[in-house]
């Protein structure tokens, strides 16, 4: 069968260099192959396909735009492109490596110590060890300058009680980053080893997203944390929001990802399909506007992502142009999901096709890493200079 031969109206490859468009034809092959065939079976299964970890660490997904440590230094352009392709197999996949790259070996590289970048980057990336980002509170989701979750120093350790909600990853984490407020007021992250007295991890299921993801609970009770296992170098909220913009950028992509696969096999359905004097409901002018939308976002959601991606390979991306990207790109995506999915008709409420998983995936990806009205009001505070959240 045929690969996958990507969606480019615009001629977007005009503007990509020959390492991007390597690195996007190797993750796309990747997808192909690996992924495609198994995937359907771990979502109706809710498990999440974990012999491709190694792979994913081979090819050097994991850190990929990061430098030194085994990591592959990609640009920020090439790396999106292999989010989208990730995607375009399924959200959890590209869920994982967003975790462990953007939430886990970002704060390491960038907030940690040398002592804790060289016992966790080359096992991170090689997919040896696995990472989670502790965040998200049961009571304090859009909001988290509001946890609860808190450090007390005593000696040369940290006592940390609390309990964290929706962890991708928790459960298998070798390694949590766990963000928590000190005695004075501030918010820190702390390295959580997998088998640390008082932390538990608990499975959230009966998830109808996200299935080929795992999604968990956690438990910290004077869970005792030694000194060095505190990430020294930053302190404030701006700690884990800055890790949440190298999340968000990759899902800016990926959400692309996930809208080209649905545009796709809407294009090929609809081409095949007849009804009505035998004319293929392509033909029909009501078809044709859903396509004709779904071109045209993706085509502009491309532009704004490569755009996005310059900008911070130039160290000129502003927070608020992720929260833009991420916002816009999923919105899409999420909408491309719905026309795909009634024009397939009834047959496009089966796994047969792949537009159900990622239209039911997409409502999570709307909603983590900051949610769709999270990131409208960051835009309305850039531009009115008035804040919303207070
Ligand atoms: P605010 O007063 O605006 O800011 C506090 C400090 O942080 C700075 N800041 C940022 N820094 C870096 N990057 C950003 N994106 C930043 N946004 C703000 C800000 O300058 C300030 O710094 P300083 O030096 O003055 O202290 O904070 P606020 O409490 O008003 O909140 C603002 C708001 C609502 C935008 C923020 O809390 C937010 O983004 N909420 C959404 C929460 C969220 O996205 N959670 C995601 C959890 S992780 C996840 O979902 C993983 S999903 C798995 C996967 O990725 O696949
Ligand atoms: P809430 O904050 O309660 O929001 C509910 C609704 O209220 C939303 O529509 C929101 O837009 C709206 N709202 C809230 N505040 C305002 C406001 N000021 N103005 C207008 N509307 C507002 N978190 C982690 O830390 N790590 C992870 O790895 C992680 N993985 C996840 C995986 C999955 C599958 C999911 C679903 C979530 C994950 N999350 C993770 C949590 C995610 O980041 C939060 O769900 C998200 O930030 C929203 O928080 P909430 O669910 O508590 O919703």
């Amino acid at each position: 069968m045929a690969g996958f031969a990507g969606v480019d109206f615009i001629d977007l490859d005009s503007a990509l260099n020959d390492e991007e468009k390597l690195v996007r034809q190797t993750a796309r092959k990747f997808v192909d192959n690996e992924v495609l065939p198994i995937i359907e079976k771990h979502n109706r299964e809710a498990t999440f396909p974990m012999h491709l970890v190694p792979q994913l660490g081979e090819l050097g997904f994991f850190g990929a735009n990061l430098k030194g440590y085994g990591c592959a230094e990609m640009s920020n352009v090439a790396y999106g492109l292999m989010m989208q392709e990730l995607e375009r197999g399924d959200s959890g996949l590209r869920s994982f490596v967003s975790v462990q790259s953007g939430l886990v070996m970002w704060p390491i590289y960038t907030y940690g110590s040398e002592e804790q970048k060289k016992k966790w980057l080359p096992a991170l990336q090689s997919g040896k060890a696995i990472g989670s980002f502790g965040l998200t509170e049961p009571q304090f989701g859009s909001n988290p300058g509001g946890m609860l979750t808190h450090a007390a120093k005593k000696g040369g350790k940290y006592v940390l009680n609390g309990e964290k909600m929706w962890i991708t990853n928790g459960s298998l984490a070798d390694v949590s980053v766990v963000w928590a407020k000190c005695e004075d007021e501030k918010v820190r992250g702390f390295l959580v080893e997998k088998g640390t007295k008082g932390f538990k991890a608990w499975d959230v299921h009966g998830k109808w997203s996200l299935r080929a993801s795992v999604t968990s609970g956690l438990a910290l009770t004077d869970c005792e944390i030694p000194q060095e296992n505190l990430l020294p170098k930053v302190e404030g909220l701006k700690g884990p929001l800055g890790c949440l913009n190298q999340a968000r950028y990759g899902i800016g992509w990926g959400g692309l990802g996930a809208a080209m696969a649905c545009y796709d096999t809407a294009l090929q359905y609809a081409k095949q399909r007849k009804q009505f004097a035998n004319k293929p409901i392509a033909s029909h002018q009501l078809v044709q506007d859903k396509l004709a939308w779904m071109i045209t976002e993706i085509s502009k959601g491309q532009l704004l992502a490569l755009h996005v991606g310059k900008l911070k390979d130039a160290g000129r991306a502003d927070h608020t142009h992720i929260s833009m990207l991420k916002m816009n790109n999923v919105a899409i995506a999420l909408e491309t999901a719905r026309k795909a999915r009634d024009i397939l008709g009834a047959n496009g409420i089966v796994d047969d096709y792949c537009i159900m998983r990622h239209m039911t995936n997409l409502e999570s990806v709307s909603t983590y890493e900051g949610t769709h009205d999270i990131h409208k009001l960051v835009i309305g505070e850039r531009i009115t200079g008035i804040s919303a959240f207070v």
